[in-house]
């Protein structure tokens, strides 16, 4: 749970030996720990760079089993073969590579593509090895549409075999509303942990009932579609017209811009990696790590600060490698332009010219129809 590997290879090949099959060491005490890990995380008590140390530690522990696994199942017939992959976008891949060995323990084949595929990888991959099962996970609120696309291309492409959905951010209501409306060729099942996943891969395949599995689902999600339609609520947007009126009004009259240093384009080729360390905005860094807080002062957080304070101290290691190494390499083009609102839109206009110059660049924004709950004008996003 604390990510502390010195020992993790004797531990499991302790509980290993203790075990009647290498298996249950995955099901029983690693599962158990990556669950308090997930407890600790989602409640606020552990952060995210402890989890990546625990995540390191729980994959060499399944590492090492994993030739035990494979040991016990040689010479077991194939029961069918299935693709696995993590969708793109989506690193998660302990649940998945469970799944797998599960699966694989049980005689099926298992052809897994990794984390971050591509639904074209996993489409052409699945045809090219003819693989009766397709598997998706995901674990972030992206895969979800990341999932629903590829199964949108099953259907465009002609495929039937059955779609099983799994990963701790799927859900039944999810897999019934979104996704299963996307692909009705062959069946969409979410399965909610690896024990069951065998149940499920037998009742889609070999299963003398398996239509009968298939329908009872298919059924089971129209109910939860029709239960969902009900309660979904249509979002309260302003009308557009409204929403253009109360757009933010610039005091032009009142104010003189400062003339930028120079127009136009401006090239900088291998920066000075020292100086720009010295501008490194620390704050979005912990963001990203999911260390709420402002820096410096989040080092000195009561609840986030020791987690703060190391991650911290592992990035200047970093950052003193990668200046003193030449790891990388600083390029970078800024531009001053003179520009005008055109209705939703942004002018640019070419470096020294003016608003009655032919522009070089419209860029669409769209005025934010959000209602007016919140105080204040509404603002444009840019549309991509
Ligand atoms: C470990 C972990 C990580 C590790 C992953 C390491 C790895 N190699 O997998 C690291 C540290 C890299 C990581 C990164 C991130 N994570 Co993370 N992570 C977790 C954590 C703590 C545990 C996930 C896990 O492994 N669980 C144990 C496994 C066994 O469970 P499982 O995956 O659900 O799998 C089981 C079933 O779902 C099922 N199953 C899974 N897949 C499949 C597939 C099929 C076909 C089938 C049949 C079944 C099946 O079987 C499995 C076994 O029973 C979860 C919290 C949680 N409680 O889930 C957050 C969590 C998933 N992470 C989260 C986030 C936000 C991130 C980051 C975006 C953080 C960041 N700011 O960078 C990044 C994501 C980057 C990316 N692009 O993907 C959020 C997602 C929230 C959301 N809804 O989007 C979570 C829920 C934490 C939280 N509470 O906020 N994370």
């Amino acid at each position: 749970v604390k990510g502390i590997g010195d020992h993790i290879i004797a531990d499991t090949e302790e509980a290993r030996l203790q075990a009647e099959h290498p298996i249950e060491v995955i099901e029983g005490p690693l599962m158990d720990g990556m669950n308090i890990v997930g407890d600790l995380f989602g409640s606020g008590k552990m952060f995210l760079p402890q989890v990546v140390k625990s995540a390191r530690v729980m994959k060499q522990a399944v590492a090492h089993l994993i030739p035990f696994i494979e040991a016990e199942t040689e010479g077991v017939s194939s029961s069918g073969k299935v693709l696995l992959a993590t969708v793109k976008g989506d690193v998660h891949d302990i649940g998945k590579n469970i799944v797998g060995v599960v699966l694989g323990c049980n005689g099926y084949e298992i052809i897994d593509l990794g984390v971050m595929a591509p639904a074209a990888v996993i489409l052409e991959t699945a045809r090219r090895e003819k693989v009766d099962i397709i598997g998706l996970s995901g674990l972030i609120t992206p895969s979800l549409e990341e999932m629903r696309h590829v199964a949108r291309e099953m259907q465009h492409q002609g495929f039937d075999v059955p779609l099983l959905i799994g990963g701790a951010t799927t859900s039944k209501v999810h897999t019934a509303v979104k996704i299963a409306p996307e692909y009705s060729r062959g069946p969409v099942v979410h399965v909610v942990d690896a024990s069951r996943a065998v149940g499920v891969a037998g009742s889609v395949l070999h299963e003398r009932d398996s239509a009968g599995f298939a329908a009872s689902v298919a059924e089971e999600y129209e109910r939860l579609r029709n239960a969902h339609a009900g309660r979904s609520q249509r979002r309260n947007l302003q009308p557009l017209p409204a929403a253009r009126a109360n757009r933010l009004r610039a005091d032009w009259q009142n104010y003189t811009p400062p003339a930028p240093a120079f127009h136009g384009v401006c090239s900088l080729e291998k920066y000075d990696l020292a100086e720009l360390r010295e501008y490194i905005d620390w704050s979005p860094f912990f963001h990203t790590w999911e260390l709420a807080g402002k820096f410096p002062a989040i080092l000195d957080d009561p609840t986030v600060g020791k987690a703060a304070r190391n991650l911290f101290r592992d990035a200047q290691r970093m950052l003193d490698c990668i200046v003193e190494k030449g790891w990388l390499e600083a390029t970078g083009v800024a531009g001053f332009f003179p520009a005008a609102r055109r209705g939703d839109d942004l002018l640019v206009f070419p470096a020294g010219t003016g608003a009655d110059a032919p522009p070089l660049a419209t860029l669409h924004f769209s005025a934010s129809r959000w209602s007016a709950r919140r105080a204040g004008p509404t603002s444009a996003s840019p549309i991509t």
